[in-house]
């Protein structure tokens, strides 16, 4: 039967809502805390001073964008010394929310200067294990599937080190966090081309991790940082492989001009996003509809933008690019490749891009009782300034004090 127009704008609407229902996002609690580059911070008075105000202001995302229920958490950053993970659990509870994917730290412990799992000294090696140990058992009393590990491991100089040997030292400790993961815990394994080591990183390229992964067992999976790549690289490339070898654990979503730039998804380059979103719905579309059992997380913490709101056009910005890419028409594209139709193919890919989706996102939203636009109604909602306001009196009462190198 031939599309009307009518039909046509009745199919995309609820092909758009069918594909926001699907699209969970995790924040992270980092996001909400004063940070800064190596070159220093610019403190921010409504910035969260701990993990009771990382979980309120998480809660005000998911609150007024109702997609994003958990919460990924920095084992160091969040836990006090001997802190009840039970009590971080309901502490989220109460704010609407639940915590997420657990982030050990191996990198900024003195005895990790040369490397974690990688380090050649055993007892360093050890430690970074008992950490990693910790974390896993923390995640089973907090509720959380994911480990989501990142090793900062690698070396500045030629010679510095046997690197098939840093391998093995990896592949070793990674073994030794898969036998102790729970029945439903995964592992996800980060991998990043460089910084802060600058010669040879232990965990590089998703070959790397994918390798790494195989070996640990059948519950790790490759986590793709969108911002761990090469200018050059074709990350929509990645993620297709990795979808189809069943290695995708997930994502960090961030957008990036030279680096590990940290900036808002989408900000620079929202079609490429688009491309791997479009991977995504492929994936799905080319297994029965089923979709990838994929983790879409967010690792960004802004030195500049308001911390909530950031997250909020982070959260937008996802959730527009991710309705474009379920646009795409893919029985004519199936017919476009089957006859390499290059333009044909490439213009309905475009046609879905250029699409303007937020009508139908403000519709779907009204549809889940939620404000049509989030940022907007955070604006009016004064929580900013409430925060600021209680925060910063926090900070003097506390005696913190923001000083050039930190706070004090
Ligand atoms: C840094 C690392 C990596 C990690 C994140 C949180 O580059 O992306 O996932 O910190 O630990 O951005
Ligand atoms: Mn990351
Ligand atoms: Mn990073």
């Amino acid at each position: 039967m031939r599309k009307t127009p009518a039909s046509r704008k009745a199919a995309a609407r609820q092909q758009v809502f069918d594909a926001l229902g699907t699209l969970k996002i995790e924040i992270p609690s980092w996001g909400f805390a004063d940070t800064g580059t190596r070159f220093g911070k610019f403190y921010q008075d409504a910035a969260a001073i701990d993990l009771a105000d990382k979980l309120a202001d998480a809660g005000q995302v998911h609150r007024l964008t109702g997609c994003c229920p958990t919460v990924a958490v920095h084992v160091l950053w969040d836990f006090k010394p001997g802190e009840d993970p039970a009590a971080v659990a309901a502490l989220a509870a109460r704010n609407g929310v639940k915590i997420g994917s657990i982030n050990p730290n191996l990198f900024q412990d003195q005895i990790y200067k040369h490397g974690s799992f990688a380090n050649p000294d055993p007892a360093v090696r050890k430690a970074a294990l008992a950490h990693t140990l910790h974390s896993v058992e923390l995640g089973k009393k907090t509720g959380s599937r994911l480990l989501s590990l990142w090793l900062a491991d690698g070396i500045n100089y030629p010679g510095q080190d046997n690197i098939a040997a840093r391998k093995e030292r990896v592949a070793e400790c990674l073994a030794a966090v898969h036998r102790k993961l729970g029945p439903d815990q995964l592992l996800l394994l980060e991998y990043k081309p460089f910084e802060p080591a600058f010669y040879a990183t232990d965990v590089a390229d998703w070959g790397m991790s994918c390798i790494h992964c195989k070996k640990a067992g059948k519950k790790a999976r490759v986590l793709v940082d969108t911002g761990h790549h090469y200018t050059a690289q074709n990350i929509e490339q990645i993620v297709a492989w990795l979808l189809s070898e069943n290695m995708l654990g997930g994502f960090h979503f961030n957008d990036r001009r030279y680096a590990d730039d940290d900036l808002t998804l989408g900000s620079l380059d929202p079609y490429q996003v688009f491309r791997i979103f479009n991977e995504i719905h492929q994936h799905a579309h080319d297994n029965g509809g089923r979709p990838a059992d994929i983790a879409y997380m967010i690792d960004q913490s802004h030195n500049d933008k308001p911390k909530v709101e950031a997250t909020l056009q982070t959260v937008a910005n996802a959730q527009e690019l991710w309705a474009k890419a379920a646009l795409v028409d893919r029985d004519a594209l199936a017919h476009h490749q089957k006859n390499t139709a290059q333009i044909d193919a490439e213009e309905l890919l475009k046609t879905a891009f250029f699409t303007d989706v937020r009508p139908l996102i403000a519709d779907w939203r009204r549809a889940n009782k939620l404000p049509p636009d989030p940022l907007a109604a955070h604006r009016a909602s004064g929580y900013e300034q409430a925060a600021a306001k209680d925060r910063a009196a926090r900070r003097k009462a506390l005696g913190i004090t923001q000083t050039a190198g930190g706070y004090a």
